[in-house]
């Protein structure tokens, strides 16, 4: 095995060429390996094994900077650099996170998860580089995906006056998650089959030149002519005006060509942009054939290329949510879908497939597809932009700015709020309840389970201003479903039960585990009154203000951080009623970022599951009987 003799990028540099071949195969191995057990982006991954060693044999990580945007195709690197042995905990509760952080590794020059960050972050380093008088080199690794994101522009018109050190490798497989959209995709796909042309007109210009005399001059004619129509035949020229020097496309499977070229590039005193072709899913069949399946995949069996899911006949909130909006668009014409690169992810595929014309995937550009929806609902549509709660952060100025303002019925669907799992600190949907309930004009829900979700739908169609509804990463509780919509007032909690020791006012998927949590307590004696808030904004000050003022102990429950979430939002309320003592604990997440794990493991670490609740509540019950009776 030579993947044995390699511990870190100074191994790589002692091997043969031939050798880095067949490294390149076992770190292949090895990652379809652990991910069929652990799961993870694989696709993504296979696709730049070369790559990630071409650019460790040819650069001198840490010193100097490597970037990998979003960082989930990061794998190889991350066994490159002395994280083989650890490569097995990949994704898993304190095992090795699947983005880049710099926590984690020297070698992981910056934070990742979050696409299109690379270039700004890499030209910050740069710059910093310059200013301390040091002289390594900066290499951003972005997807063509990622490159559509309007940060990678902001960072690319900034690059261009920059003198060197500075390389921007384009990883294009033309894919994003799903196949990339937009004219930049449109114009790479034109650079590369131009480049076909761009090697015959060499091969004719080097026999032109063979020919004495004449040939130098017909050779000359042919440039001058190019010259002028160089916009039309040069590829790269849209990188070339933004002051990069474009190398490419280059073949990304080749490790020696990837080597002579990268070393290449080193003395240009420009910034560079090399523009590299892989596949997505490279040397795994199932997964070159379909890289979009085998983008970010859950355990899954090698032979057969089957995910070793068991049949769950309970729909997840996300295919509620895609049949939901594809229902309410054959009602309601003026419906429309709004994505950035998630099609799949939100459950959007389903109006997409049905109807094309009313579906929009802007790549992966937030803050353009908020804006962009808004622009269409200011015309009288109802869009429905459907994006994760960790993504919708990148928009929250287009909220406010340009939805909220104006107040303009834009729906938003929030999937994959709350815990999100194994994609960790970066992914977490744990912040959308603090960054939305300020917004004047903006309703904010949370269903508690998959029925509520399509009402929830429903009822903010007939609301003619802003929505937003958020809900997890998860199956559904296994409710039946009601065959016809309702309609839910407008900031109507749900007294699901009543009991005189504590009120247990819950939001969204906190629901039901608060409700079992309530039957575990009935065998301590203590009743509970559970809540179903459904809203967080407007919070319906009767039934809390009512309840709170009878009850007298109030446990808030949430899957959001506790800094302004909803605990947050029940206790201004409370106070506002002068009733501030009776909420005695906000259950939720404390003022510190969430890792990667399992739900399970971080429920359970953060007292979100039945278990903690019951917990917390028998011990806030102890102090309560305590502060009643010192009172
Ligand atoms: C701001 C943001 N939106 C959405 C995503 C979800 N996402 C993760 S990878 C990916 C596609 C990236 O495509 P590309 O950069 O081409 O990389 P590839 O996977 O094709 O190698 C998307 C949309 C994200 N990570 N960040």
């Amino acid at each position: 095995m030579i993947l044995e003799k390699v511990e870190n990028p100074e191994d790589l540099k002692k091997l043969s060429l031939k050798e880095l071949d067949v490294l390149a195969s076992e770190i292949r191995e090895l990652i379809i390996q652990i991910t069929s057990k652990n799961g993870g982006h694989l696709a993504s991954s296979l696709g730049v094994v070369e790559l990630a060693i071409a650019i460790h044999y040819v650069f001198d990580a840490p010193h100097d900077k490597i970037i990998w945007d979003v960082g989930h195709q990061s794998y190889a690197h991350k066994i490159l650099t002395g994280r083989k042995e650890r490569f097995p905990t990949i994704r898993k509760y304190k095992g090795l996170s699947g983005f880049l952080n710099p926590a984690e590794s020297d070698y992981d020059a910056f934070i990742t998860g979050h696409a299109s960050n690379s270039i700004s972050a890499a030209l910050g380093i740069a710059e910093a580089m310059r200013q301390l008088g040091e002289e390594h080199y900066v290499i951003p690794v972005v997807g063509d995906g990622s490159m559509t994101g309007g940060l990678s522009f902001e960072g690319l018109n900034h690059a261009g006056r920059f003198k060197k050190n500075f390389i921007v490798i384009l990883n294009d497989n033309e894919m994003s998650i799903s196949p990339n959209v937009g004219a930049l995709a449109a114009y790479l796909s034109k650079v590369t089959t131009g480049s076909r042309y761009m090697k015959f007109r060499k091969d004719v210009e080097s026999l032109l030149k063979s020919i004495p005399r004449i040939g130098t001059q017909v050779a000359k004619r042919i440039r001058k002519l190019e010259e002028a129509l160089k916009s039309l035949i040069v590829p790269g020229i849209i990188f070339e005006e933004l002051g990069f020097k474009y190398v490419g496309p280059i073949e990304g499977h080749n490790i020696s060509y990837l080597i002579e070229t990268l070393k290449n590039v080193k003395d240009i005193q420009s910034p560079v942009l090399v523009h590299v072709i892989t596949q997505k899913g490279k040397g795994y069949l199932y997964a070159e054939e379909n890289p979009c399946t085998f983008h970010g995949v859950s355990p899954f069996d090698i032979e057969s290329g089957n995910f070793n899911k068991e049949k769950i006949l309970i729909p997840s909130y996300t295919q509620v949510f895609g049949e939901t909006v594809l229902k309410l668009a054959e009602k309601d014409n003026r419906v429309i879908a709004v994505t950035a690169a998630m099609a799949e992810g939100t459950g959007l595929c389903l109006l997409r497939d049905k109807f094309p014309e009313r579906f929009y995937d802007v790549g992966i550009a937030e803050q353009h597809g908020i804006t962009f929806a808004a622009g269409m609902a200011s015309k009288g549509l109802r869009p429905v932009t459907a994006i994760y709660s960790t993504f919708l952060q990148r928009a929250f100025d287009q909220i406010i700015h340009d939805v909220c303002i104006p107040n303009l019925p834009v729906i938003f669907a929030i999937d994959r709020a709350g815990i999100v799992g194994a994609d960790g600190v970066t992914h977490q949907g744990i912040f959308d309840i603090s960054y939305l309930r300020f917004m004047p004009n903006l309703i904010v829900m949370s269903p508690k389970d998959e029925n509520e979700l399509q009402h929830m739908f429903y009822t903010a169609l007939q609301m003619n201003q802003p929505v937003a509804i958020r809900y997890p990463r998860s199956i559904g509780v296994g409710v039946p479903m009601d065959e016809e919509f309702k309609t839910i007032e407008t900031g109507k909690a749900e007294v699901i039960k009543k009991g005189k020791d504590v009120m247990l006012l819950a939001i969204g998927n906190m629901v039901y585990p608060t409700l079992y949590a309530s039957e575990k307590l009935e065998m301590y004696g203590i009743k509970a009154t559970v809540v179903n808030a459904r809203f967080i904004k407007p919070l319906d000050r009767e039934i809390i203000a009512g309840l709170a003022a009878e009850i007298k102990t109030v446990i808030t429950l949430e899957e959001n951080v506790l800094q302004g979430g909803f605990g947050s939002a029940v206790l201004e309320l409370l106070t506002e009623e002068r009733l501030a003592d009776s909420v005695t604990c906000r259950i939720g997440i404390p003022d510190e970022f969430v890792e990667h794990g399992s739900q399970e493991e971080l429920r359970e670490k953060y007292g979100l599951d039945v278990e903690g609740i019951v917990k917390t509540v028998r011990s806030v019950l102890g102090t309560a009987k305590l502060k009643v009776f010192k009172n």
